[in-house]
């Protein structure tokens, strides 16, 4: 069932027409697909590392389908990479992000995807949610940004990479990426986690060298000492010159314009950096 699942996840991203754009041929390039056990203790310690808001995959499946609905499971986590096409039109931009990366923040819909795959576990027999995706989904804003289901830690959990000095994930096919997720009560076989801890993917933390995200930044949010200003990068990326900027560009205003250049023009792009500095040893 797993290789079924991956392998239909696949087929959809490569040849459904929510994919095909006039701007740009597709915005998604082929997925990478792991699975965590709802069970891993991690989700648990999300309630600290993240927020007490923090849903596990048990109360956020049960928040949708009733108490004591869940008994046990899996979630999916999928990485989706963007397409080299959008990532090379960003590459050469210094102070806006391109017309092609505004077009896929309105228009590229990565949770097309996690509906898919529920439709097909449902065929199976059995239930899918996608926190990211349901109306109960908030993101808080006090002294910090975050949300009540993140992806990147889901995709932590699920090994399909860690986190960067931006606070960006990087996956081995880069930090270019959108991620989604789906917990289901069909219990798969999990993935290893094979990362030494959450930062070990980014080149900064190798030798303190590499900081190409924090000079790529046009508007100098990320630092080494504080990595991501998060309120400086929400104006930039959704603020309303942001959303004028996407409206203007054919866009929808309220997905803003996105920014993305600490994703483009950096060695993690499209790479885990780290498979690259390996392979010169
Ligand atoms: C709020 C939000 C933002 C905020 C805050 C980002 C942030 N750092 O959290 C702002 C506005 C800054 C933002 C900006 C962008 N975002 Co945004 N955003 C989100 C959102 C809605 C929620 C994120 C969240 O809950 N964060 C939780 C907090 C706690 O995360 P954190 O502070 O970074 O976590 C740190 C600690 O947990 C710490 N940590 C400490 N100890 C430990 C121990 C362990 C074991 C672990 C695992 C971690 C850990 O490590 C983390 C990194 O330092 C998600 C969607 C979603 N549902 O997840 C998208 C999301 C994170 N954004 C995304 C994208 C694409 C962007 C932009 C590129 C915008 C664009 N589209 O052009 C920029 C890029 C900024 C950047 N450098 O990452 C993608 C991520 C893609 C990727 N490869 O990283 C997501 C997942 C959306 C999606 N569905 O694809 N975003």
């Amino acid at each position: 069932m797993k290789d079924f699942l991956i392998k239909s996840i696949k087929e959809f991203v490569l040849t459904d027409e929510f994919n095909k754009h006039e701007f740009s041929d597709i915005c998604f390039e082929e997925p990478l697909v792991k699975i965590a056990s709802a069970e891993n203790p991690l989700f648990e310690k999300y309630k600290n590392i993240i927020g007490k808001e923090h849903l596990t995959p048990k109360e956020a499946y049960e928040k949708e389908f009733g108490e004591n609905s869940f008994n046990k499971g899996s979630v999916i986590s999928i990485s989706l990479p963007i397409s080299e096409e959008i990532i090379k039109s960003n590459r050469k931009e210094k102070a806006i992000p391109s017309l092609k990366w505004t077009l896929m923040r309105s228009y590229g819909a990565p949770y097309k995807v996690a509906s898919y795959l529920i439709d097909l576990l449902n065929k199976k027999g059995f239930k899918g949610i996608s926190p990211g995706n349901t109306k109960w989904f908030t993101t808080y804003q006090n002294t910090d940004l975050y949300s009540n289901w993140s992806e990147r830690h889901i995709a932590y959990v699920a090994g399909l990479g860690t986190f960067s000095l931006n606070q960006g994930f990087i996956t081995e096919k880069g930090i270019a990426n959108r991620l989604i997720s789906v917990i289901t009560d069909l219990e798969l076989e999990s993935d290893e986690r094979t990362s030494k801890n959450h930062l070990s993917n980014c080149l900064y933390f190798v030798d303190g060298k590499c900081q190409s995200c924090v000079k790529r930044c046009p508007i100098n949010a990320i630092s080494p000492e504080n990595g991501i200003d998060k309120l400086k990068c929400h104006e930039q990326g959704y603020g309303e010159d942001a959303m004028n900027l996407a409206i203007s560009r054919g866009g929808i205003g309220e997905s803003g314009s996105g920014c993305g250049l600490c994703q483009t023009g950096v060695p993690c792009e499209r790479i885990n950096p780290l498979l690259r500095l390996k392979s010169k040893v």
